[in-house]
């Protein structure tokens, strides 16, 4: 069956092509059906996420997929949260993180933790709908490393791997990231739903 992916982000969309492999037989995205992405105007991460989906679902009738996802720093009160693809300036992920890392210029190692978030929402043409929720967590570094990746990943610091997000192999990177527990979760629910 087909999936369609409801995003226009191309690393996120490589990353779930990898991580669902063998699970449809054919992913599309916003790009091949001429979509602009739909605002995102809510407050959460899920509520993003099923809009993007309903959105797709609602313009193609097809099977569909989004992923709303980003970066929290608790002792910042979480940002940069659902506005960390557009923090300092929408789609720049230098800019991004380089903001991040000045505003946590002065403060110390153990204020430094953080974790990514993955909702995927799937929605259906006869309108039901799946979420699941992926977590990852880590330390915000002081100097960027590492090429692989996107996003925030060259500060995100992971204890298990002692190396960050970006010096990871996607592989690596999606055998452990929140989106890959979050899709993982997602294949579980997922069950035979998608043949019947
Ligand atoms: P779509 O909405 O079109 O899917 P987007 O990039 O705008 O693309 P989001 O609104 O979900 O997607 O924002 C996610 C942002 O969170 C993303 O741009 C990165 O800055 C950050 N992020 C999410 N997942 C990440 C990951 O695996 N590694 C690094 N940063 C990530």
């Amino acid at each position: 069956s087909k999936l369609l992916i409801a995003s226009n982000n191309q690393k996120k969309i490589k990353e779930i092509k990898e991580i669902l492999g063998d699970f449809f037989d054919e992913f599309v995205t916003f790009s091949d059906y001429n979509l602009d992405s739909p605002e995102e105007n809510g407050d959460t991460f899920s509520q993003n996420s099923l809009i993007k989906a309903k959105f797709g679902c609602d313009n193609t009738n097809l099977v569909t997929l989004a992923d709303d996802s980003g970066l929290c720093v608790p002792f910042l009160n979480g940002e940069p949260g659902i506005y960390s693809s557009r923090y300092a300036c929408e789609g720049d992920d230098l800019k991004n993180y380089v903001k991040l890392l000045d505003k946590l210029k002065d403060v110390p190692d153990n204020k430094r933790e953080a974790y990514f978030i993955s909702v995927i929402v799937m929605v259906f043409p006869n309108g039901k709908t799946l979420t699941s929720e992926g977590r990852v967590y880590g330390n915000i570094t002081k100097e960027p490393r590492g090429e692989n990746g996107f996003g925030y990943d060259p500060i995100f610091f992971l204890d298990e791997f002692k190396a960050t997000m970006a010096e990871l192999s996607s592989n690596d990177k999606n055998n452990i990231s929140h989106r890959a527990i979050a899709l993982k979760k997602m294949r579980e629910k997922l069950g035979g739903v998608i043949s019947e």
